[in-house]
């Protein structure tokens, strides 16, 4: 099956999470992604929290699959060199390094695009290019604090709180992904490259929309309805921590199922959608609640939404997550299991959906990684194994035609 980004070629010069995991993806579509690294030690994730000794860390095989290493100090003249010939038959070149890194190494915007015109030069930043902070490193917490959804998530009475999600990194190359693609379609218009840039900053905030939102809501009426702070609690000026409240207009909680005393995840997701209350109703046996005035709506339940949640609570004392969905699913109520990485990783439908995925590696033996969460009807990612560091160099020197001699100068001069 030929896959569509098959002829797009790639230089891959991130490092870390966010720029790889917008460049895995493009591979996985069929893009030849060449992954250049600093010889010797290579993108740092290759060795950060190892579970095997000296093989490649999962931090890194889960980022990188689907590509090839080529490994070049674009610092000498050689290497540079190198990078100069890859430019020039690239369509793509996608970084994360720090601010002005690339630029230090000599490649700036105006001499990559003198190079290759055609080229799409696209970054990853901690913050866009004019902004108060655009000269810092960042990492995925400090985005996620920089982004707004640090100060709007966790519980009200405690600090503000990180995701375990990677809104900062991976989610940036996502958007990173996004755009691309779309400087791609604009360069079979123009004919031209351009530079696609996005920021954590941004992306993070791009997926707290419905808090900015809210706190439009809250500067107009002073309050938010469907916060568990509403009616009884304070609200200041700005939005609150929410705990686990619905984001949306149905409310929702995490509620205890059978054996949280002892499982840190026996929990489900409930949401009381408005319309669905006789089938919440009829399903937790309670059709006495279907048209009593001090349950019949969201406005009359919000007061005592907490009690209600409590008597679901005992209503799930004594079944498991997994028997309350079932029982639950059959009255078409919104709801899921709290599910662990454990449970994820064993699952046996996104283990056939191909969002869960057993790969082979030269050094690990298998791992186990997230395949593509996009699904198409005309073409099956398939998912292959990080490439070991240096694994492609000479493949991909020759390809750009150096003849044996002068790949071998280049090892002998340590620029690859
Ligand atoms: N050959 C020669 N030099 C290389 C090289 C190669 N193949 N690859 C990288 N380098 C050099 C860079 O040019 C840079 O040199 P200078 O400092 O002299 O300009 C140096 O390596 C270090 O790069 P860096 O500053 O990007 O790396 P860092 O570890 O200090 O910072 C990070 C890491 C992620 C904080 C920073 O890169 C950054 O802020 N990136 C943008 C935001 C981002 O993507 N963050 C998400 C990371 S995922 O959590």
């Amino acid at each position: 099956m030929s896959k569509p980004l098959e002829g797009i070629k790639i230089i891959d010069f991130t490092h870390v999470q966010a720029g790889p995991a917008c460049t895995q993806l493009l591979a996985w579509f069929g893009a030849d992604v060449i992954k250049v690294e600093r010889p010797g030690s290579g993108d740092v994730t290759r060795s950060q929290l190892r579970d095997i000794p000296d093989a490649d860390a999962l931090y890194f095989t889960m980022l990188n699959s689907n590509k090839r290493s080529l490994t070049l100090d674009t610092k000498t003249p050689e290497g540079k060199e190198v990078l100069e010939k890859l430019v020039k038959e690239s369509d793509v070149l996608v970084e994360n390094f720090a601010p002005g890194a690339l630029d230090r190494m000599g490649f700036t915007w105006e001499r990559l695009s003198e190079l290759n015109p055609k080229l799409i030069v696209a970054s990853v930043k901690g913050f866009s290019d004019g902004h108060h902070y655009d000269d810092l490193k960042v990492y995925e917490n400090v985005a996620q604090c920089a982004g707004g959804a640090a100060s709007t998530t966790g519980f009200w009475d405690g600090p503000p709180t990180v995701s375990a999600a990677a809104l900062g990194d991976s989610n940036t190359g996502m958007h990173l992904a996004i755009g691309i693609l779309t400087a791609l379609i604009g360069r079979g218009q123009t004919g031209r490259g351009q530079k696609v840039a996005v920021s954590m900053q941004d992306s993070v905030i791009n997926l707290c929309r419905v808090k900015l939102r809210d706190q439009q809501r809250l500067d107009r009426v002073g309050y938010l309805e469907e916060y568990p702070q509403y009616p009884h609690g304070e609200f200041s000026d700005v939005v609150p921590r929410g705990g686990n409240a619905g984001g949306g207009g149905q409310p929702g909680w995490v509620l205890k199922c059978k054996g949280w005393e002892t499982d840190p995840n026996a929990y489900i997701y409930f949401t009381i959608q408005g319309h669905a209350w006789e089938p919440i109703c009829r399903a937790l046996g309670k059709p006495e609640w279907i048209n009593d005035p001090n349950y019949a709506t969201a406005q009359a339940r919000q007061p005592h939404i907490f009690d209600i949640f409590a008597t679901i609570e005992e209503w799930l004392a004594d079944k498991t997550k997994y028997e309350a969905v079932d029982i639950l699913r059959k009255f078409d109520i919104p709801c899921a299991p709290v599910l662990s990485m454990k449970e994820i990783a064993n699952d046996p439908s996104l283990r056939a959906s191909g969002t869960i995925v057993e790969v082979p590696h030269k050094e690990r033996g298998t791992y186990l990684t997230v395949g593509s969460p996009i699904k198409f009807s005309g073409l099956k990612p398939e998912i292959t194994g990080s490439p070991l560091l240096g694994e492609h160099t000479d493949e991909i020197l020759a390809e750009l035609g150096y003849s044996k001699e002068q790949i071998a100068n280049l090892h002998t001069s340590r620029s690859v």
